[in-house]
């Protein structure tokens, strides 16, 4: 019968003193083993009380991704997915796993997602190296991504979704006007309009007072500026109010004609008056202010423009065909622009409605926009009207439009939609905030820097989930050049090829059991880097390769490790593995006696194999000496690694190897003839390997208390230091595995070693 009694649940004693609670062999402990009392002291000396019973200490999730492409014919695109943004150069992405696309292959693969990740970066390359990558949510177990789109074939009366942006006449034709002209009365100072009548500004003169228009209503009158109008300041009115054109008048500036507004003055069309400017005629100033709105009525522009401001109410709408110049467009709500020439502004109100079928240029534009097929907008910046922007702006483009913000674009509030046939593209330097952002069709995004944490799902990245984004010159959309599109964009080359680096999964040991230790999970530390050569024309797994480095023995015992292959009948040669020992070390040196590993070990129900058989040896070391924890530090670039192969080739019906199928354990001398195991607790239904011991009643009384875990990059605690003390969330995270999961993202600086 154990003597249980007395223990003392103190780890700090059990440290010093070396004490055991099952020092008996382990056929006592078959024969007179008390489950109940064992639970009890298990319970008393894990570091953490009423552990989750659910929990499997598991750090990661196997998920599956499927993603599919359509590109060019005939290219094939290579595929990887990232923990982080890859086109962050301040980001150091990992790669979870990579294969190859093409329109006619799809890469369907399961990969290793740590837990905390709640999205993922997809990445498509082509052979020239340009690569554009897609932000997805992996809420689900199967995450569908889909670059491009598959093109719907052309034909006569096919939809397009494309808008259409109208061309329109001038409300009169010159021929008209100058018909009308023979019998205009020439304007005279302060004059009162009369009904249904044409005056003129004649070529060669200039008028500089302003008229009386209210008689006229709805019979409509001609005002026709063949000579110079130089309209009155605010104060020559002689009026308290300032007077503006009334109803039913239409100033048209005729070919030659010039209208110019002085300065802190406006010219104002109220009700149903109308402005229309011909081509060679100029209208500059200060400001225009189209208050005609009400009455429908099609301000029209195909002469040249240069103001100050530019004032539209409330339905107020301008058509321009030709070259405008203004600094400010002021508008009111469901004020339209329509331009099919050049439009260039300074800055504008957020109620703007410009849309732009030709060319656009901004330093700050604010409002909303519509471009039409083959149309360009430049801006520096894109809704800044006020630091945070506007909320709800509108951006809609048509097929080979594209959008250019130089500097800063603030997407929080605003909507984009883009074509669902063709590309647009949109072109933009830092991205401040994407908060409620929202997009459909298809848009290329070329960003040179998010201004938001991209890996925080909860915030502004979660709405730029799905978009298509690229570093700048790499969107695979050709626009060719025009007056309406400027240079246009020409896809250029990507950079050289990166070699990105698999995730690393740190596993970590405690060395102690059957007995609790001291829980600094340090005892043993091994990085594994999972990576994975799949064919590039059937995306079938042709190897999978283990990078295992040692990182740390903190303990003074001979420590090796195995890796198990939870996969049932893969029989030799399918399951081929291959050793590669590194920094000058032999086969021999991984196994080197006295071992308690070999480096074949088993093909039976489970393929089983040794990874090295001392690690203090390894590390060139005795086993007197707790390694890389605090007290005896090896140089890094001593620290053993070993790269296992593992091979499937040829087996198509072989998934790939995925953590959780590689179990890899730590083995040391036990109480009788076979070493004793520490798997992680996600394999503990699988026992010990054939040639080890896990004490099964034991395993039984610990429950799902572990001494073993494994963690993405982790840092582990320095030498004695618990890993509830290193990481003051992790005793939540034990308590309930659904709260506090990125723990090991908030290590206690002082309490880690690296
Ligand atoms: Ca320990
Ligand atoms: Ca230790």
């Amino acid at each position: 019968m154990m003597k249980l009694k007395n223990f003392k649940p103190h780890l700090v004693v059990a440290i010093a003193t070396g004490l055991f609670l099952f020092n008996s062999c382990t056929e006592n402990l078959k024969d007179d083993f008390d489950l109940d009392k064992a639970k009890e002291v298990f319970d008393e000396t894990f570091p953490i009380k009423n552990v989750d019973p659910n929990h499997d200490w598991k750090t990661t999730q196997k998920k599956t991704i499927n993603v599919r492409s359509y590109g060019d014919v005939g290219e094939t695109y290579r595929i990887t997915v990232f923990d982080s943004n890859p086109l962050d150069t301040k980001a150091s992405a990992n790669m979870l796993i990579h294969g190859y696309v093409s329109n006619s292959l799809v890469l369907n693969t399961p990969f290793d997602c740590p837990t905390i990740q709640k999205s993922v970066f997809v990445m498509r390359t082509d052979s020239k190296n340009r690569s554009i990558v897609k932000h997805v949510l992996v809420d689900d177990n199967i995450t569908n991504v889909t670059f491009g789109a598959p093109q719907v074939a052309s034909r006569a009366n096919t939809r397009t979704d494309d808008v259409v942006i109208e061309t329109q006449e001038a409300p009169f034709s010159l021929d008209e006007l100058n018909t009308a002209m023979a019998n205009a009365i020439e304007l005279t100072e302060g004059v009162i309009l009369e009904p249904s009548s044409v005056y003129k500004i004649s070529a060669g003169t200039t008028f500089t007072s302003y008229i009386q228009s209210w008689k006229v209503g709805s019979n409509r009158t001609k005002i026709l500026v063949y000579g110079k109008w130089e309209y009155p300041t605010k104060q020559s009115s002689g009026n308290s109010g300032y007077l503006g054109i009334e109803a039913g008048v239409d100033i048209c500036i005729m070919p030659g004609g010039e209208l110019a507004v002085p300065t802190d003055s406006e010219m104002k069309f109220n009700n149903s008056s109308r402005l229309v400017n011909y081509p060679n005629g100029k209208i500059s100033g200060d400001c225009i202010y189209l208050a005609n709105g009400s009455s429908n009525i099609m301000n029209y522009n195909v002469g040249d423009i240069t103001l100050k401001q530019l004032h539209i109410d409330t339905n107020g709408y301008l058509y321009n065909c030709s070259t405008m110049n203004v600094e400010y467009l002021n508008f009111q709500n469901n004020a339209i622009l329509t331009n099919q020439g050049k439009l260039i502004i300074d800055h504008s109100s957020e109620h703007c409605v410009v849309r732009n079928n030709c060319y656009f240029i901004a330093d700050v534009f604010s409002g909303h926009l519509v471009l039409g097929k083959n149309s360009a907008a430049e801006f520096n910046k894109y809704n800044q009207r006020l630091s945070g922007g506007d909320w709800g702006r509108t951006l809609t483009m048509s097929s080979n439009s594209m959008l250019t913000v130089k500097e800063d674009a603030m997407w929080s509030g605003a909507t984009f939609t883009g074509p669902s046939n063709g590309y647009a593209l949109i072109k933009t330097g830092k991205v401040l905030g994407a908060n409620s952002f929202s997009h459909s069709g298809n848009i290329y995004y070329e960003v040179e820097e998010f201004g938001f944490d991209l890996n925080d799902p909860y915030n502004d990245a979660r709405y730029i989930a799905g978009i298509e984004f690229s570093k700048w010159g790499e969107a695979p959309l050709a626009i060719p050049a025009g007056d309406c599109t400027g240079e246009g964009n020409t896809p250029g080359d990507g950079g050289d090829e990166i070699e990105y680096k698999p995730m690393t999964y740190t596993y970590a040991f405690e060395d102690n059991y059957p007995n609790m230790g001291d829980y600094d999970m340090n005892d043993l530390v091994i990085d594994v880097a999972i990576d994975y050569e799949l064919n590039p024309t059937t995306n079938k797994p042709k190897r999978t390769l283990l990078n295992v480095t040692i990182k740390a023995v903190g303990a003074t015992k001979q420590l090796g490790a195995g890796l198990r292959i939870i996969r049932k009948n893969l029989n030799h040669p399918y399951a081929e593995y291959g050793i590669m020992s590194l920094n000058g070390l032999t086969i021999n040196d991984l196994f080197i006696a006295p071992s308690y590993f070999n480096s074949f070990e088993s093909m039976s129900t489970y393929p089983t194999f040794g990874l090295f058989g001392n690690a203090h040896y390894l590390l060139g070391q005795d086993t007197s000496k707790m390694l890389n924890t605090g007290l005896v530090k090896v140089d890094d670039k001593e620290v053993t690694k070993l790269t296992v192969y593992i091979w499937h080739e040829n087996r198509d019906d072989v998934e790939l190897f995925t953590k959780d199928d590689l179990d890899v354990f730590i083995g040391y001398k036990g109480t009788g003839t076979k070493r004793t195991e520490v798997h992680l607790y996600e394999f503990s239904q699988y026992g010990s390997t054939p040639n080890g011991e896990t004490h099964d009643n034991i395993a039984a009384a610990a429950g799902n208390k572990t001494w073993a875990l494994c963690i993405p990059n982790f840092r582990y605690p320095r030498e004695y230091v618990s890993i509830k003390d290193a990481y003051p969330m992790f005793e939540g995270w034990a308590q309930d595995r659904n709260t506090n999961q990125d723990w090991y993202l908030h290590p206690i600086e002082s309490k880690v070693y690296n």
